[in-house]
């Protein structure tokens, strides 16, 4: 068995960087690389097989020392004096991008950066278009897929955490998970061809021996745990849209500014006070909460608010997660409870998993009647699948559990050395996952072998587009064209 398999390696092996274009031969690019304002230093990166030659004629200088700094000038081409600083010198492919690289460090301000830049122009380079620095430096393999989306989650990340996970990714943590992964499956894969083409060997039914579902079975547990970081990464990357509804005067904005930690949206005792929608981005429990604030909800004459219900209704509708948000002392009636109110204001009862419902101004509740109320809500919220926080916007009292149930109903609990993950990542797991699953059925129930490998092929192919080792060229143009300028 261990020579066929051997003998099929070459095979099924994954296609490597062979089948990527090669980026000698293409325009030197330049770009400026810091953002464009008033600061100390501004750097003006080159990469391309022309960079050496025009940092030469930029400063009149004859050679550059790879990785040691020059201090030069740079001129003009009538030879008067633009900025003065360092030219930094990689020599490919021991770069960057795996070319040649210049980085010119000047002053940051934006006339000098500008004129700097249009005389590199001058000399023959071209704009650099988003991402296209890192593109390059995937295409000449000195990045894969996740490292190059991670250089652009670290400058983008908005948490701390976030930054972090997303320099782990950077340095290949993520990327080493899904090789070892995609090694374990071709494994398999060997294994299962090897099986269907010398079903005779040794008289063992190959299939059936059980050697390959374990191994199968244990490939499935491995996605599944890294699908429970990706998701993790995922949450810390993108956050979750949070929308606060509920009737007028409920105290939605009060906890919109609450949460914010600022007077961020109009409170006052008018009903109707908001009437668009308003949004803010906090980071609470190191979860990024994208929070929209809305209209409160009711049937109005009037033209503006109506339009801002609207709004409203559009925003519940794309929410991860909606807190309606209800006042103690008046929204629910008698005869009414949390779980009517909720129907009655969205037409029908959003998911659990959806929803988390706010009892607010719990501080204008004396003891017995928030013992009474509690009796009459709870039960049925709990029956129900739902969970109630008990609010006062007022005192501030119940914020922090509120947090925690939110980060716990979305499943929020990242591990001290989490990975930034994209849906992107998550879609080819679970797609991974499921051809995995396929695969395990067709072994177990029909024992049918062909399909057996088909669906392990796909596994493999699904797996595969998150290191970027099968990626289409339009996944990869919407992935860098999403890059800043300069990387
Ligand atoms: N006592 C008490 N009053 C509160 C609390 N939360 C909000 N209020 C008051 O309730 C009133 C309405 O608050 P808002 O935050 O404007 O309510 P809203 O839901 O945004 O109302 P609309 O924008 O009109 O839909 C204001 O007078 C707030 O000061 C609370 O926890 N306790
Ligand atoms: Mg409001």
């Amino acid at each position: 068995m261990r020579v066929i398999v051997d003998s099929l390696e070459t095979a099924l092996a994954v296609p490597n960087s062979s089948e990527k274009s090669n980026t000698s031969g293409l325009a030197t690019i330049a770009a400026i690389a810091t953002p464009l304002g008033r600061g100390g230093v501004g750097v003006i990166r080159l990469s391309g097989s022309r960079a050496y030659d025009m940092a030469c004629a930029l400063t009149g200088k004859s050679a550059f020392t790879p990785r040691m700094a020059s201090f030069c000038r740079f001129y003009q081409a009538d030879g008067t004096v633009i900025d003065e600083g360092l030219v930094l010198f990689f020599k490919g492919p021991h770069s960057f991008t795996g070319e040649d690289v210049i980085e010119l460090q000047g002053h940051g301000g934006v006339i000098l950066q500008n004129q700097l830049l249009a005389r590199v122009f001058e000399l023959g380079a071209k704009q650099a278009s988003a991402g296209e620095f890192s593109y390059r430096a995937f295409d000449n393999d000195k990045l894969d897929l996740v490292q190059a989306e991670a250089i652009a989650d670290a400058i983008d990340a908005t948490s701390a955490a976030a930054a972090s996970s997303a320099i782990r990714s950077l340095s290949g943590e993520f990327s080493q998970k899904i090789n070892q992964l995609l090694e374990q499956l071709i494994h398999l894969r060997l294994h299962v061809e090897a099986a269907i083409d010398f079903p005779d060997e040794e008289d063992v039914d190959f299939l059936s021996d059980g050697v390959i579902q374990s191994k199968l079975e244990q490939t499935q547990d491995k996605i599944q745990q890294v699908l429970a970081t990706a998701k993790q990464g995922q949450l810390l990357r993108d956050g979750i849209h949070v929308v606060l509804a509920g009737r007028p005067n409920a105290g939605k904005s009060s906890l919109l500014n609450r949460l914010a930690g600022q007077e961020r949206a109009i409170v006052t005792d008018v009903a109707g006070t908001t009437r668009d929608t308003l949004q803010e981005t906090v980071v609470l429990n190191g979860l990024t909460l994208h929070l929209t604030d809305t209209a409160g909800l009711r049937e109005t004459e009037d033209t503006v608010e109506r339009i801002g219900i609207e709004r409203a209704r559009t925003a519940i509708t794309q929410a991860d997660m909606l807190l309606m948000v209800y006042d103690v002392t008046r929204d629910v009636e008698e005869e009414s409870t949390p779980i009517q109110l909720a129907e009655q204001l969205f037409g029908e009862l959003p998911e659990a998993k959806r929803l988390l419902i706010i009892a607010n101004k719990s501080d204008l509740l004396s003891n017995n009647d928030r013992e009474e109320s509690a009796a009459k809500t709870q039960a049925e919220i709990k029956n129900k699948g739902y969970q109630q926080v008990n609010v006062s916007c007022e005192t501030g009292v119940g914020i922090d559990s509120l947090v925690e149930a939110l980060c716990e109903k979305v499943g929020f609990h990242p591990p001290e050395n989490s990975l930034i993950a994209r849906t992107r990542h998550l879609d080819a797991l679970r797609r991974t996952a499921n051809f995995l699953a396929e695969a395990h059925e067709q072994l177990t129930v029909f024992e049918a072998g062909e399909l057996v490998a088909d669906s392990l092929r796909q596994a493999q192919q699904s797996l595969g587009e998150i290191t970027g080792e099968f990626s289409a060229d339009d996944l990869l143009g919407k992935i860098f064209g999403s890059f800043c300028i300069g990387k």
